[in-house]
């Protein structure tokens, strides 16, 4: 089915919303995610209401939910590590090996939504912002949708030594996925382009795009590779990997505004 999925703060107590309009106050996203895709159809239907969703987005997913991260999919994202790094053959390595990169990058509660802001983390002098296709992923292990996300990252850090990655990924801000869901088979997200456009006072200083054709893995080896010894019996997030990076000089201000569109969807931060 493709439908559109989307979370909004109705006064403090979100209320999940399909192509726009609110699903019941008992409708439960982990649940939906806990049973097989085939289901997902009718569990909608029978929480579907005909009242219009607030304008105010949150991140769609839940407070408990897990966010993991692939790295090293894309050349373009094995050459910047390359370059930024003092241990150089990581990423080569990894690149080219069977078993793909993945880490843990954020729980449900410190996702940031579209329109909230993303940081620079104090101790960096190096952070850029990420553009990811972000798979929606269930107990199952099928992917049942995508999302766009943002996996900011201090390279300085990341770059002194590898094992300081966690520093550099995980830190208040690191990660903003939204602004909704789209629902779709995973064929129709193997071609999905993504774009990033960063502004700074009004003017665009960085654009770039790809595709998630030039992803050097599929996203269901990915995800097979995620679930071979971890179980998620409410779903998962799954962001791929970076494909557009920008260059070298450049570096996230307070105040500049990244925009990341996967396929339809469109995220928007602002760096606080
Ligand atoms: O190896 C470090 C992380 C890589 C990453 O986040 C990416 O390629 O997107
Ligand atoms: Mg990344």
């Amino acid at each position: 089915m493709n439908a559109y999925l989307s979370k909004h703060g109705v006064g403090g107590n979100p209320r999940w919303a399909l192509d726009g309009k609110q699903l019941s106050a008992d409708f439960n996203f982990g649940q939906m995610l806990a049973e097989p895709s085939s289901s997902i159809e009718s569990y909608l239907r029978l929480h579907r209401t005909d009242e219009v969703a607030s304008q105010d987005l949150v991140a769609p997913l839940e407070p408990s939910h897990e966010v993991w991260a692939c790295g090293v999919t894309y050349l373009r994202s094995r050459s910047a590590r390359e370059a930024e790094s003092t241990v150089r053959d990581v990423y080569s390595r990894v690149y080219e090996a069977e078993r793909p990169e993945t880490f843990f990058k954020a729980v449900g509660w410190r996702v940031v939504g579209h329109g909230a802001p993303i940081r620079v983390r104090r101790d960096s002098g190096w952070t850029v912002p990420e553009p990811e296709l972000t798979l929606v992923v269930n107990g199952h292990g099928e992917i049942v949708g995508y999302t766009a996300g943002n996996d900011v990252s201090a390279r300085d850090i990341e770059g002194e030594n590898p094992l300081y990655l966690p520093q550099a990924k995980v830190y208040d801000g690191s990660c903003a996925i939204g602004p909704g869901i789209m629902l779709c088979s995973a064929a129709e997200i193997a071609q999905l382009r993504i774009e990033m456009q960063i502004e700074r006072a009004g003017s665009v200083v960085f654009e770039g795009d790809t595709s998630v054709a030039q992803m050097k893995r599929t996203p269901a080896e990915l995800v097979s590779w995620l679930i071979r010894e971890i179980t998620f019996p409410t779903g998962a997030f799954v962001l791929t990997g970076a494909g557009i990076v920008p260059p070298d000089a450049f570096s996230l201000k307070s105040g500049d505004r990244v925009r990341i569109k996967v396929g339809e969807l469109v995220l928007e931060n602002p760096v606080a």
